[in-house]
């Protein structure tokens, strides 16, 4: 079992406090909860580090109490204080905990004094007045928290980037996976497909036993309710981005059929349905059956679409967009880009613009991964506000760069940009210096509000620019918080086609541009793509899982993807791809 990360601990010591402050314990005591979170979230120190040496009393603020209670979390998963103190309580005093304008002291009111114990409780509380008559609320206070409710509310109904679920999802599932008896154990739904977001999580594992497995989900540290248990599932929420996961554990024998309906998409299990039906057979979660009853043994998804004539499709391409045409003609491709494809990350920042850690620190990083090389492409003069460098300063860059790759045997830093794509699409260095890069991205960081017109023309322009290798993050879209830009992308990819210029797949987890539909386009044009990261610290190299995941979900091959090349053909392609 992995022990539970660093956020988490500092989640339940939070929780504690809370819980602790319910219970009416002093404020000294409670405070040290909060202390104690602070400090280590504050630290740089490895959390297991410090536990397995001993040292957590080096840290202020944590005495012998909390450094035993911390370990105990950190060595066994579990801490026996916090659950027993949990148990005390209805668990939807911690939601209502979350919410705007209700602190502790509220809580601990509305509790005692109207027995209100969840969210919805207390929506219903203020709806009819109740609220407003207890001590130290008012008429006003009882509308704030109402307002709250319904911010909370959306909150929830709002779906979560994959990127910053996969992480809990991840820790969960090695947990599940540590519980004896444990067979298989999988993600499902729209986060094993790599949807961009995701409304819940699912997993499924297979146990000869369901119990313990619901159980250990039920305890993981860092959920905040337990919404309901039966006899082979469980769904919790979490307390960090609010997020509802769904268990269900089967016999596993049953693995495979279940995992293949509860991955979805649904509209792509209707099809298979319907397949199915044509050939005597019926699918469902239960498994394949003939008309006479009879269960057909499938032990993995491989097996199910060979009994339906067809190729095996991978989940990112289930959701009805004609995959399931393609592989009943075998023309599904089988060679769709993987991680292990991919030799070096495209576009990372360091503290030569506004990226946190050094270029030897990110090429370590890189190189750590192993990958071969990574292209440095810090901000231009225009973006000042990330630091952008003038063109002297990158020269200087380039001896830096020159220092790390002979420190980094095996391993190169490529000297790029990403420019700055003006208004007009001219690029914000001049042509000579563009020339003596490896790596040109260039990109709209300013002025995102012209109409449909400038902006493509303005990408148009951009890629007549000799010096252009890379467009990057094309509709400069973030999800949940800006739209993309409005722009022709049929058009911008006809000339990225025609001018051999390659189209980033930005894989930051509120980019994801081109996105899924954008790169299927590029690829039938064959315009070649770059799967990137985006970095601007070291853990962001990771982004590159979720530009692969966007590109496969795009249909793109190993062959459309140009950074599964080596450094050295990787920059001759690039520029060799270039007609002027
Ligand atoms: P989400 O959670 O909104 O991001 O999307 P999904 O795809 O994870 O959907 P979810 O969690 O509601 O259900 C998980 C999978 O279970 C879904 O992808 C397919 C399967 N499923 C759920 N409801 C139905 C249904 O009514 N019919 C069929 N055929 N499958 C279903
Ligand atoms: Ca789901
Ligand atoms: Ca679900
Ligand atoms: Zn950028």
């Amino acid at each position: 079992m992995t022990p539970p990360d660093k956020n988490t601990v500092v989640q339940v010591l939070r929780n504690l406090s809370l819980l602790l402050q319910l219970k009416g314990e002093n404020a000294f005591k409670v405070r040290a909860y909060d202390t104690a979170a602070d400090r280590l979230s504050g630290t740089p120190q490895d959390l297991g580090a410090l536990v397995q040496e001993g040292r957590l009393q080096e840290l202020p603020g944590i005495g012998q109490g909390l450094a035993e209670k911390i370990t105990e979390l950190v060595t066994t998963g579990k801490l026996g204080f916090y659950e027993e103190l949990k148990a005390e309580y209805p668990p939807g005093l911690m939601e209502m905990l979350q919410l705007p304008d209700v602190g502790p002291k509220k809580v601990i009111a509305l509790w005692n004094e109207l027995k209100v114990g969840s969210v919805a409780e207390l929506e219903l509380a203020c709806r009819q007045g109740r609220v407003r008559e207890l001590k130290g609320f008012g008429a006003k206070s009882e509308a704030k928290i109402l307002e709250g409710i319904a911010l909370h509310q959306r909150a929830q109904g709002k779906r979560k980037l994959l990127g910053d679920v996969l992480p809990t999802v991840e820790e969960l599932l090695t947990r599940l996976k540590a519980v004896p008896g444990v067979v298989r154990v999988s993600p499902a739904g729209s986060v094993r497909r790599r949807a961009e977001t995701v409304g819940d999580v699912d997993l499924l594992a297979s146990a000869p036993q369901a119990g313990p497995v619901l159980e250990a989900l039920a305890t993981s540290p860092g959920v905040a309710v337990v919404l309901g248990k039966g006899e082979s599932k469980c769904s919790v929420r979490m307390v960090q981005e609010d997020l509802q996961v769904d268990l269900r554990v089967l016999p596993d024998e049953d693995f495979a059929t279940a995992l293949h309906h509860f991955t979805g998409s649904k509209a792509h299990h209707v099809r298979l349905r319907g397949l199915g039906q044509d050939r005597g057979l019926k699918i469902s979660e239960w498994g394949v059956h003939r008309a006479d009853g009879t269960k057909l043994p499938v032990p993995d998804e491989a097996a199910l679409y060979r009994l339906l004539g067809m190729q095996y499709i991978p989940p990112e391409l289930r959701e009805d967009s004609g995959e399931i045409e393609a592989a009943l003609e075998g023309r599904l491709p089988e060679d769709l880009v993987s991680m292990e494809d991919v030799l070096g990350v495209v576009h990372c920042h360091s503290t030569w613009s506004d990226g946190k850690h050094t270029l030897e620190e990110m090429a370590r990083a890189a190189h750590a991964m192993g990958l071969q090389y990574l292209t440095v492409t810090e901000h231009s003069q225009t973006s000042i506000y990330a630091g952008g460098l003038k063109e002297d300063d990158l020269k200087r860059q380039w001896e830096e760069i020159d220092r790390v790759n002979e420190a980094l045997p095996g391993f190169r830093l490529l000297k790029g940009v990403e420019v700055d794509i003006l208004e007009t699409g001219a690029l914000d260095y001049s042509d000579s210096m563009l020339e003596r890069l490896e790596v040109v991205i260039g990109s709209i960081h300013i002025r995102h509000s012209m109409n449909e017109d400038q902006m493509t023309q303005r990408l148009l322009n951009a890629m007549d620019r000799p010096g252009l290798n890379i467009l990057g993050h094309p509709t400069g879209r973030l999800i949940h918080e800006r739209e993309p830009y409005p722009v022709r992308m049929e058009e911008v990819l006809d000339k990225a086609a025609e001018r051999g210029v390659v189209v980033e797949v930005n894989g930051k987890p509120a980019r994801l541009d081109l996105k899924t539909e954008h790169v299927r386009q590029a690829v039938q044009r064959g315009v070649k793509l770059v799967v990137s990261a985006d970095a601007h610290k070291k853990e962001d190299l990771h982004h590159l899982l979720f530009s692969v995941a966007t590109a496969r979900r795009g249909w793109a091959r190993k062959g459309d993807i140009l950074n599964t090349l080596p450094a050295a053909q990787f920059v001759s392609t690039l520029k060799a791809l270039r007609t002027t």
